[in-house]
């Protein structure tokens, strides 16, 4: 422990605080704008300065140690003026369409201007040159708004393991962009977003389909169907207000009706088909010496990581596509004929937290008869602005519930969302199936958290599985080295492109550096999953009475032709 004295209040932190942390121990609110917790703690941008009693120059709080009896004061005249012309030197070339950015209300520059009492920018002079990137189908750059803090370089290189973003060019022309001023769409980027959530202002963001989506619900000719992800319904209560880890399935239900779908479904019943493919794929490559270790292939982030960067192990991927497209397939098929619809008038929206799905809808391999199972797919973010466009009180709604059918789901499919759900669901029908009874382990606690990689081994009659789970890419990398070398002896190893699984997602609503120096979203949002999961009346995938019927009425027998043609695919290298 070391003792210091911050604005006159005395305070003992533990010996590896930096002054940052220790001041907000004793509710002093240092302004910061480059740091982000654990993932850029580089003192870069200069706004976190404070005076320390002894030294001659201000000093970035964000990367300083503190010393036993150190004094160190935040709110000086010197203080204030450099971190008020830092801040205004920032905005002056800085494209200030404050009123019509996608960040109004929600940009972490805008509020620290709002702090400081900055009213007027001293510093007029020439502004870089733009260069807005919206070529692919996921992420859109805007140089204009970039102001050069490093979160996103720092999070795709760290967290991530890939380094898409960097500084690049010199002085003046800084700016961050991929290597050889390539497009997004052009390099070997998995539109994991997280570049996006770190950002604290606009300069990166989804691709917006918001006006498709709005012009479909207006078309009479087509039938509108919406599909939410597991991971939605935990966060996106934040852009109404609500406590992070808030669950709100009811109101984002009640929602989506009044905005004019005329079908509001759940991913989760696709989960749950997910896990009855992807279980018995499993079952059979152990059973008939299939390739090992057999690897989840929901994540969209994770497929484009494993095609750039582990081509070696396409084979190991699992043939099922991720859930909201095989919902799509389903919807476009099966549901088409139950209602006499043609396939063609089906217009699908998935809600995602994601913006990796943006791509990975628009994929030829997963197409069926040439008709795309998804037609658009619409962040969480981009739902709360559509919700707030058309003037819903989101607050105010009743809690109901997702149309029939397709909107039954069991707790296997809610914990899809987070780290470790997808194999938690799995071994839950796993072990059903091998042991020839309902077990009572629902639970397989082993596989939950938030650490980098988790192992476990599960009995199951007189079978032994041993399962993996990692997320966010670069835990994703250390652990398939092994499994590349042949280091290891997995049957079944989950990777999500994203730390945290889905809950934390690209697409996700945003939160800033302040409330992520106090909590881990990932877990909080995690917490609303699980919770939903308890609720459930059934917990098993193969139990969902809807799951048996479209394999009575419509697929037969898991992987059978017919589940082959809708639901499977195959990537390549
Ligand atoms: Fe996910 Fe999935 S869990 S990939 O994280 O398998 O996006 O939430 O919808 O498709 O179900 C995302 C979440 C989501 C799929 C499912
Ligand atoms: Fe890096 Fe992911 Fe952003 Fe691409 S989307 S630049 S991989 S953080």
């Amino acid at each position: 422990k070391v003792k210091l004295t911050i604005n006159g209040i005395e305070v003992e932190v533990p010996s590896n605080y930096t002054v940052l942390e220790a001041a907000k121990e004793v509710g002093i609110d240092i302004p910061t704008l480059c740091y982000l917790k654990g993932i850029n703690e580089v003192g870069a941008c200069r706004v976190c300065l404070v005076e320390v009693e002894g030294a001659r120059s201000l000093q970035a709080s964000c990367v300083l140690p503190v010393r036993d009896g150190m004094v160190v004061k935040t709110n000086t005249k010197k203080v204030r003026n450099a971190v008020k012309t830092t801040v205004e030197l920032i905005l002056a070339n800085h494209n200030r369409e404050c009123l019509t950015c996608f960040r109004n209300g929600s940009c972490e520059l805008q509020k620290l201007a709002e702090e400081l009492g900055i009213d007027e920018i001293s510093f007029e002079g020439a502004k870089r040159e733009a260069t807005i990137d919206e070529f692919s189908h996921s992420i859109v750059r805007d140089s204009s708004k970039c102001i050069l803090c490093g979160r996103c370089v720092s999070v795709c290189k760290n967290v991530q393991g890939i380094g898409i973003l960097d500084f690049t060019n010199r002085g003046f022309k800084t700016e961050v962009a991929p290597a050889f001023g390539k497009s997004m769409a052009d390099a070997p980027c998995i539109y994991c977003g997280q570049c996006i959530n770190a950002c604290p202002v606009a300069a990166l963001r989804e691709k917006s389909e918001m006006e498709k989506v709005w012009d479909a619900l207006e078309n009479p000719e087509l039938h509108v169907v919406v599909q939410t992800a597991p991971a939605v319904r935990a966060a996106l209560g934040e852009e109404f207000g609500l406590p992070i880890g808030t669950r709100v399935t009811g109101k984002m239900v009640a929602a989506l009706r009044r905005l004019g779908f005329d079908k509001v479904f759940d991913t989760n019943f696709a989960a749950d088909l997910t896990i009855m493919e992807e279980g018995h794929e499993l079952l059979d490559r152990i059973q008939n010496g299939g390739k090992l270790p057999m690897i989840t292939s929901c994540s969209p982030g994770w497929i484009r990581f494993c095609e750039f960067y582990y081509p070696e192990l396409i084979d190991n991927l699992s043939t099922c596509k991720s859930p909201h497209q095989m919902m799509g397939a389903v919807l476009k098929s099966y549901y088409a004929q139950l209602n006499n619809l043609d396939p063609e008038k089906i217009f699908v929206v998935s809600i995602m937290p994601c913006s990796s799905k943006k791509t990975e809808k628009e994929r030829e391999e997963l197409r069926v008869n040439g008709l795309k199972d998804v037609d658009a797919v619409l962040t969480t973010r981009e739902l709360a602005k559509m919700i707030k466009q058309a003037r819903i009180k989101f607050l105010e709604l009743p809690d109901e519930d997702f149309d029939e059918l397709f909107g039954e789901y069991t707790g296997a499919g809610v914990i899809f969302g987070a780290t470790g759900g997808v194999m938690e669901a799995a071994l839950r029908t796993v072990a059903d199936v091998l042991a020839g009874e309902d077990l009572k382990e629902i639970e397989y606690t082993a596989v939950r958290g938030i650490e980098g990689i988790k192992e476990a081994k599960v009995n199951i009659a007189d079978k032994t599985i041993k399962v993996a789970v990692v997320h966010g890419t670069a835990n994703a990398a250390k652990l398939l080295d092994k499994v590349r070398a042949g280091e290891t002896d997995y049957h079944f190893i989950e990777v999500m492109g994203c730390s945290g699984g889905c809950v934390n997602g690209g697409g996700q609503p945003h939160v800033d550096a302040k409330t992520r120096m106090e909590i881990d979203v990932r877990v909080e949002r995690a917490k609303a999953l699980y919770e939903e999961d308890e609720l459930r009346t059934y917990r098993k995938s193969h139990q969902n009475p809807m799951i048996k019927k479209i394999y009575d009425e419509f697929l037969g027998k898991p992987n059978s032709h017919k589940a082959h043609e809708l639901l499977h695919t195959h990537y390549h290298a």
